[in-house]
């Protein structure tokens, strides 16, 4: 397979048959490859001529040896450093001052840094390299640099012979993992509204061109995948019309000769509460305005049990102004085509589709359902449904009887002595209930649509034999929030964020000096903010934050108060506080600000209980569907070690560095077993959100990662707006000048003397030459290649 060859060199699909016979290539061919040889490395022409000389000699015929010379083309994730410092890729820019890289500065303060970024912002580049990471200043407006022609200039090109893109971000992704055959991700964040999500959608586009699928289906069903759960997943907030409201992994698969063969999407902690409940100025998930006006549109509103002159209660927050409108808003229609669309690409069936469309239309309806007091002497707790019809509606669209599920909403099981009572819900307890069904019944309906997404899209079938695949997986959270009321939704949210800035420290800073340690090479130790200490505020066990949560749910007695006071008894750091004057308040100094949040439903939110009567009800449903969201397992089991077998050793090193002090007790020796948490009976929210932090750190670290830091430029959403402050407050906390400073005086390589002789020994010696893994051939290689800039460390080149 050239494929890799053909990716890196644009060598046509189908190429010439002169290939094998290189007496016969044309001189464009030699011409094209010496000059990517030069750009890239920047050889001299001796250097050169004896490359030529090998390659001519060494190839005829034989695509092997063809392809490992050419892998001597420099594909390597912190590539360029070599060249950087030098300053040498310093294009003409029309501001002479002004960089693409931010590492290569030579004055490297705050005021500088955001200086740069808003010059360049003023003149609509948005993107911004610091070393290997990219900054992206979000534009809050189109951009003519996504086409065509901006795809196939990103393709194989070196990083600075075009303006910094998230495009090269992708190549280089891509790049790497074909010629290292390693797994690749890309670690994208920054707050609420900064471009997650369009920079993750960017990357997708990219890397389906790149991974070019030989049949366009399966490319068009990848590009999908996104809008597609997006449409469930994402919601308008009063920071973002489109924001994330679950955390989504995607993993694009690749065969080792790098052909794109399928997609697989890992969802975290969808924010379920949504559906029955939306923050003053916010709205539910956008599918439900897109099933209701495109329903109204192709008038099946009744079909599925909705009126188009009664909104859903699920849909009027009392605070946004939707009323009946929304059946007639062009856009959510148009939308309700598009998702449609995509279940239709990506391969659901026609009758799937249908059982999706009822769910969600069943939820909207339980929404409705009404309960009053049964007016009697003896019993004033028992409560009665007032409009039947709806419950009736709501039962059919669900396959299940209607006088179950009446009894399943206004009464309840207790077991005493062996025996089942049977006992009322009051009216508050009733609509609790139907609530917590619809939240259950989105939630897994949300999950079965992933996992569905990923069983249609799964690669086995493309790989051979002995390929085992390669991956990238594309990080897109949800970014870190604080709102006027911060809830449990938001107190997840942040620590997944923490998560993810803990990550990129360890990677950028901890993990890189350590290696210089170890290799025993110099260099100078550069500080950064460590948040270590608040991970441990919320994750430790058993004192930390959410074990605390887990214990207090555990008694039925507690309350929310009780639980802010178990807080304050325990949790002793600058990091938490308790502020006066606020009820039930307590506050948290993140990485990136104070968030004071409000404990008020944290214990119910986190128990987020579905009755039983309800679970075994739904499972008699005659709608296969149906049936299927409530006996699949509730979680993902995931893979902690994730490896293909492939450096297990190391792998499992990183993972353990990241995770040993979340998988441990205070006492250092509890073993974590991710199954025993996910029970259905026990599980809270935060043991099953502590588990699923480490299911995607486990994922994340498998792979070499590339990082994409995306930043609001204003609280606005406006174009051509710079917030000075606003962006130096970003920089301040996700450690950009830090990165700088690292990156500036670190090496860019790290590659094992053998693996290094493998790859550069063509350089200095005859290709048939077995030159001796030692320090002194990588230095003879060095020196005959006149590169500058290097170490020799213990084990590796640095
Ligand atoms: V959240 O944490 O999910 O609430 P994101 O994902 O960081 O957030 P998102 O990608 O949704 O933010 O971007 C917010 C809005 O900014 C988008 O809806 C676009 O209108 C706008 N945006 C972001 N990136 C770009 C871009 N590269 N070009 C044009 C952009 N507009
Ligand atoms: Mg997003």
């Amino acid at each position: 397979d050239l494929h890799p060859m053909r990716a890196l060199f644009k060598i046509p699909r189908n190429p010439p048959p002169t290939l094998h016979q290189p007496e016969l290539w044309s001189d464009d061919f030699n011409d094209f490859i010496c000059k990517c040889l030069i750009k890239d490395f920047e050889l001299r022409p001796n250097v050169l001529d004896l490359l030529q000389h090998v390659f001519i000699k060494q190839i005829i015929g034989k695509e092997r040896i063809l392809q490992k010379n050419l892998a001597v083309y420099p594909v390597i994730s912190r590539h360029e450093r070599i060249h950087t410092r030098k300053g040498s890729h310093m294009k003409m820019q029309t501001d002479p001052d002004e960089v693409d890289d931010l590492a290569t500065l030579e004055v490297l303060d705050e005021n500088t840094v955001t200086e740069q970024l808003q010059s360049r912002y003023g003149r609509d580049q948005i993107y911004t390299y610091v070393g290997d990471i990219l900054i992206a200043v979000n534009p809050f407006h189109t951009m003519e640099i996504y086409t065509p022609q901006h795809t196939k200039m990103y393709i194989g090109a070196k990083r600075t012979a075009n303006l910094p893109h998230i495009f090269a971000v992708a190549d280089i992704a891509y790049q790497s993992m074909v010629s290292y055959n390693a797994d690749q991700c890309v670690v994208i964040s920054g707050e609420s509204g900064a471009g997650k999500t369009e920079s993750a959608h960017l990357l997708v586009q990219q890397l389906t061109v790149l991974g070019k699928a030989n049949n366009r289906t399966l490319q068009e069903k990848i590009l999908l995948v996104n809008s597609l759960v997006e449409a469930f997943g994402n919601a308008c907030t009063v920071i973002n019309d489109n924001s994330s409201r679950f955390g989504k992994y995607l993993e694009m698969k690749f065969t080792c000769g790098g052909t794109v063969v399928g997609a697989q999407i890992s969802e975290y902690l969808l924010e379920k509460s949504r559906v029955i409940h939306q923050a003053v100025g916010e709205r539910n998930f956008h599918i439900f305005y897109y099933i209701y006006a495109g329903l109204a549109d192709r008038k099946k509103l009744a079909h599925y049990k909705l009126s188009d002159s009664k909104t859903p209660k699920y849909l009027c927050n009392e605070h946004v102004k939707l009323g009946p409108d929304i059946v007639s808003k062009a856009f959510y229609k148009e939308q309700f085509d598009a998702v449609e669309q995509c279940f239709k690409v990506i391969g659901f069936t026609l009758e799937e589709l249908g059982s999706v469309y009822s769910t969600l239309a069943a939820i909207l309806n339980s929404g409705d359902i009404e309960f009053s007091p049964v007016a009697s002497e003896h019993q004033t707790d028992k409560s009665n449904i007032s409009n039947i019809s709806v419950l009736e509606n709501v039962a059919s669209l669900l396959c299940i009887r209607s006088d179950e599920l009446q009894e399943a909403l206004t009464s309840h099981c207790v077991v005493a002595r062996g025996e089942t009572i049977v006992r009322p819900n009051t009216v508050e307890k009733a609509a609790e209930v139907t609530d917590a069904m619809s939240k259950a019944l989105y939630g897994r309906l949300f999950s079965w649509i992933v996992n569905r997404i990923n069983s249609l899209l799964r690669p086995d079938s493309h790989l051979g034999e002995d390929d085992k695949g390669l991956n990238i997986g594309i990080l897109d959270i949800f970014g870190f929030e604080n709102f006027k009321k911060n809830s449990f939704e938001q107190l997840c949210i942040n620590i997944a964020n923490e998560q993810i800035q803990f990550y990129f420290n360890q990677h950028i800073f901890a993990w890189e000096q350590d290696e210089y340690l170890n290799e025993e090479v110099d260099a100078r130790v550069i500080e950064y903010e460590d948040n270590r200490p608040l991970l441990d505020l919320f994750l430790q066990k058993p004192m930390g934050m959410l074990s605390l949560l887990d214990e207090e749910s555990r008694f039925p007695q507690a309350t929310d108060q009780t639980l802010v006071e178990k807080f304050e008894d325990n949790l002793k750091t600058k990091s938490f506080w308790r502020p006066k004057r606020v009820d039930l308040g307590f506050g948290i100094h993140h990485y990136a600000g104070k968030v004071i949040y409000n404990a008020a439903g944290f214990l119910a939110k986190n128990r987020d209980t579905l009755p039983a009567d309800i679970v075994l009800l739904l499972r008699s449903s005659e709608n296969e569907l149906v049936r299927k969201l409530v006996t699949h397992p509730l979680t993902k089991t995931g893979n902690l070690a994730h490896t293909k077998g492939k450096g297990i050793n190391t792998i499992m090193s990183h993972v353990f560095k990241c995770l040993m002090f979340f998988q441990s007790g205070e006492h250092g020796d509890t073993p974590y077993h991710p199954r025993e948490t996910t029970n259905m009976r026990t599980q809270t929210v935060a043991s099953y959100f502590r588990y699923s932090l480490m299911d995607l750190l486990s994922k994340m670290v498998a792979g070499q990662p590339h990082f994409v830091r995306c930043i609001k430029p204003n609280n606005d959403r406006q174009a051509n707006k710079f917030d000075r402050e606003k962006v130096l407050v970003q920089l301040r906390y996700t450690g950009v000048l830090e990165t700088a400073k690292i990156r500036r005086q670190g090496y860019s390589h790290r590659i094992l003397f053998a693996n290094f002789i493998k790859r550069y020994y063509i350089l200095a010696f005859h290709a048939h030459e077995e030159p001796a893994v030692t320090p002194e051939t990588c230095a003879a290689i060095l020196e005959k290649a006149k590169l500058e800039n290097w170490a020799m460390g213990k084990t590796k080149v640095i």
